[in-house]
């Protein structure tokens, strides 16, 4: 028996944990905790049942080719080089007759984290600007937002930080771990932790403060902050006057929010909301982590920047103990230049889907900020999480489906379910039947992928080398090494761009042969291979700089914090932050139902096949306050029909006595893997939240055109236990 203990950084969820990986006789037997002591805590039950993952008997392992109907799922199993070759051939046909605009993409890094950015660059060499990804609802949204204020997307200094602020984000020892392990580090050094949350979450309940908002009033509550910090003088005046455009302007908004109107938007008590903007702009290094509560809103942008403006005005920006603004790291060739952004020519980037309406992430704002990035950080498309220059999805799916602006044909998925990854699931389900090439990268039998024409099967973590750099939004470097090949016909999204880049004559544009010679060349520039990068440790970090801007200035077009931001003025959107109210409940809708709450044992839509997973939380749920189910009549455990005025989904009442009465929580991206063959796409309709979020325009963040998945009206309703989900009888 031959044993073999490697390093890696863990890809069952995007927080990339770094442990270490176990083989014997060529099969991943075990992860276990890293050797490092400083390391050793970032592990969580979902990165221990790894192995069960990466060996599960449904893993695809040969590339398949859809033989049925589209979502039929009948396959016939093909070489992984005919897959190629036709693929190349029906996407040189849609190119031909629709323009490359036509060919649309949606991944998410953190789990084909070989693409390296040469998912872009074979679409910038095509002349397509639509790709996008899930990462447009959670920090690659929040990367690019960030930007438009101070040019960059910091990174907490949990390690020196004296108060930390949770809009929502619940981090806890089995949802992204590290920082879950961060923040109790820092309370045991005596840092301070506000909790912004309706319900009592893990974090609350251990929270300095709580403020238990309504659902969806994150950006009224920020101004409310910044109401009490103007006007007791907390801020940084010398750093506000330096490095700050537009006070005046910001400080005329802010009145427009008295903490009577705060109180009265947010439902939180005027004295609390003070005293929490007191700790805050008080402390010596105060954090405001990213959190995925304002990315899924109405008011979206308005609250990131919110959250920048906090962070800015009362002096945090690139200092110990707040968010440091680390830049690239000088010895990896980012994803910023390997994307070959300058390939795409300006009049297709101005075709990119959102471009026109809902641009902030897009590649009109790339163009502006382009000057300034490349002064500050040494690129032009300084890109961060892939979320700098991304389409809009809800615009391609309109694309997809109605042809509107222009047709979309051929859509390719990678490592992503993209059919339950947005909003409007039923407008995605209508796009992707009405697709002439479907292409799916995956490790299971996903809805999505039963939609495909073709699925080819992905490798997984244990199976391949990487570098991580957290896409840019740290400057540190983490090696992951493979312990095992991958299964049968199993490869890499590097082996499936290059393969297809080739049989596009980019050839030129695509000179390596293997993942290491990728490797290879982006640490080209510290002169080492990757052999030597293995060999000479597990992580490495540059020693971090502060206060940086007063040497190069902020990577905006002012070289100042925005605080009147000049990109969305130029862009005809207000310059300033505000609230903006969601969807109002009524008496036939009368709650605000919120999607989150993360289920411990799986990440978003996977893992519901994997049995010691699953056998944690066995069925979805609606979580209720006790006196909301019992003005319904509704018990725990019974089984209910949760309904918005765009959709319904089924799954089991839980009375928690922590939700905020007037909210439901519906979980996030519910399938039932075991129902294949049964159910159309394996239930994907059943029990997920993207069937009852709508993305019509009237409801979506205007400057990003991101759903309202935060407090948006709808009803329980008593139902029978669908006979589909009755597990004692299947
Ligand atoms: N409706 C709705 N949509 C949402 C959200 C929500 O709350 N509601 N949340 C948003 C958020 S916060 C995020 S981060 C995104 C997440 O979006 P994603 O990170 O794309 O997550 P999933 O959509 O679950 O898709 C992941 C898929 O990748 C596959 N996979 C895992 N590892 C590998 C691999 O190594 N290689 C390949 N090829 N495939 C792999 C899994 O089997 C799974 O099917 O979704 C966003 N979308
Ligand atoms: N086990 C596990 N861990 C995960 C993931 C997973 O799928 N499984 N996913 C990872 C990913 S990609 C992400 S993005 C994170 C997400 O994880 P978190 O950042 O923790 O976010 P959620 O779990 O969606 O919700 C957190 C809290 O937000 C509150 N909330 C709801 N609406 C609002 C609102 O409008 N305002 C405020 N202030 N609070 C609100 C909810 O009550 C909830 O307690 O988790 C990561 N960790
Ligand atoms: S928190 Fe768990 S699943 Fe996520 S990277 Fe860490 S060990 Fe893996
Ligand atoms: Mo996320």
């Amino acid at each position: 028996m031959t044993k073999t203990t490697k390093y890696s950084v863990c890809t069952i969820c995007d927080i990339g944990c770094q442990v270490r990986t176990q083989a014997e006789n060529g099969e991943v037997t075990r992860v276990i905790a890293h050797d490092n002591p400083m390391l050793a805590k970032n592990i969580c039950f979902k990165g221990v049942a790894a192995p069960r993952i990466h060996n599960h008997k449904d893993r695809i392992r040969k590339p398949l080719k859809r033989v049925g109907e589209r979502g039929e799922d009948k396959w016939e199993e093909i070489s992984f080089e005919q897959a190629m070759d036709e693929i190349a051939e029906k996407l040189k046909k849609v190119v031909e007759e629709y323009g490359p605009e036509a060919f649309a993409v949606s991944t998410s890094g953190w789990n084909t984290q070989t693409t390296h950015a040469l998912d872009r660059r074979f679409m910038n060499l095509l002349g397509s600007p639509n790709w996008t990804s899930g990462v447009s609802l959670c920090a690659g949204n929040t990367a690019a937002v960030n930007k438009l204020t101070y040019g960059w997307f910091p990174m907490g200094d949990f390690g020196a930080t004296n108060c930390i602020v949770l809009f929502g984000h619940n981090p806890r020892k089995h949802s992204w771990t590290p920082i879950y392990n961060q923040i109790n580090a820092a309370r045991e050094r005596g840092a301070k932790v506000i909790v912004l949350d309706p319900r009592v979450s893990d974090q609350a309940e251990v929270a300095d403060l709580h403020l238990r908002l309504r659902a969806g009033t994150d950006a009224a509550m920020c101004l409310g902050w910044l109401k009490v910090i103007f006007d007791e003088e907390l801020y940084d005046k010398e750093f506000v006057k330096t490095w700050c455009n537009g006070f005046e302007e910001l400080k005329a908004r802010v009145d427009e929010y008295p903490l009577e109107r705060v109180e009265e938007i947010t439902g939180v008590d005027r004295d609390l909301i003070a005293e929490a903007a007191r700790m805050y702009a008080s402390a010596d290094g105060a954090i405001i982590p990213w959190t995925p509560i304002t990315d899924m809103q109405i008011s979206s942008t308005s609250a990131i920047r919110l959250h920048s403006i906090l962070r800015a005005v009362t002096g945090n920006l690139d200092v110990v103990g707040g968010e440091t603004l680390g830049g690239f790291n000088p010895d990896y060739i980012p994803e910023s230049e390997i994307g070959l952004h300058e390939e795409l020519s300006l009049a297709q980037k101005a075709k990119q889907l959102g471009y026109e309406d809902h641009p902030a992430y897009t590649y009109r704002v790339a163009e502006m900020l382009k000057e300034p990035c490349e002064k500050v950080w040494g690129y032009p498309y300084a890109d961060q999480v892939m979320g700098c220059h991304m389409a809009n999805p809800t615009k391609i799916f309109r694309a997809m489906a109605k042809g509107d602006p222009y047709p979309v044909k051929a859509f390719f998925v990678l490592g992503n379910n993209a059919l339950m990854s947005y909003p409007n699931q039923q407008q995605i389900l209508d796009g992707m039947m009405n697709q002439d090439l479907i292409v799916t990268h995956e490790l299971f039998m996903t809805p999505t992928a039963m939609l495909s024409d073709y699925v080819l099967p992905g490798d997984a973590f244990s199976e391949r080398n990487h570098i991580a750099d957290s896409w840019s939004w740290t400057s540190r470097l983490t090696l992951s090494q493979k312990v095992v090949e991958p299964p049968e016909e199993a490869s890499s999204s590097f082996q499936f761009w290059t393969e297809l880049a080739r049989r596009f004559g980019f050839d030129r544009h695509f000179p390596w042969e293997t993942l290491e010679d990728m490797l290879d060349y982006r640490l080209s520039r510290s002169g080492r291979t990757f052999a030597e990068f293995e060999s000479q440790g597990f992580m490495e970090m540059p020693t971090p700089e502060f206060r940086k801007y007063r040497k190069t200035g902020f990577a905006t077009p002012s070289g100042k914090v925005e605080l009147f931001s000049s990109v969305l003025d130029e862009m005809g959107f207000d310059p300033l932050p505000y609230h903006r109210e969601g969807p109002a409940v009524s008496e036939e809708y009368p709650y605000l139902v919120f999607t989150g709450v993360r289920e411990d044992p799986f990440f978003q839509t996977g893992q519901r096949n994997i049995k010691e997973l699953r056998d944690r939380c066995p069925l979805p749920s609606v979580f209720i306050h006790p006196e909301d189910a019992a003005k319904e009549g509704l018990d725990n455990g019974g089984w209910v029909e949760l309904q918005t005025d765009h959709g319904k989904v089924t799954m089991q009442l839980s009375i928690q006595a922590s939700m905020k009465q007037g909210h439901l929580r519906v979980p996030h991206g519910w399938w039932y893997p075991e129902l294949r063959g049964q159910e159309h796409l394996s239930g994907a309709f059943l029990s997920s939240d993207a069937v009852l979020c709508s993305d019509d325009e009237g409801l979506i963040d205007y400057e990003q055109g991101i759903p309202h998945f935060k407090g948006f009206p709808g009803r329980v309703v008593g139902v029978e236990m669908p006979e589909s989900l009755d597990r004692e009888a299947s």
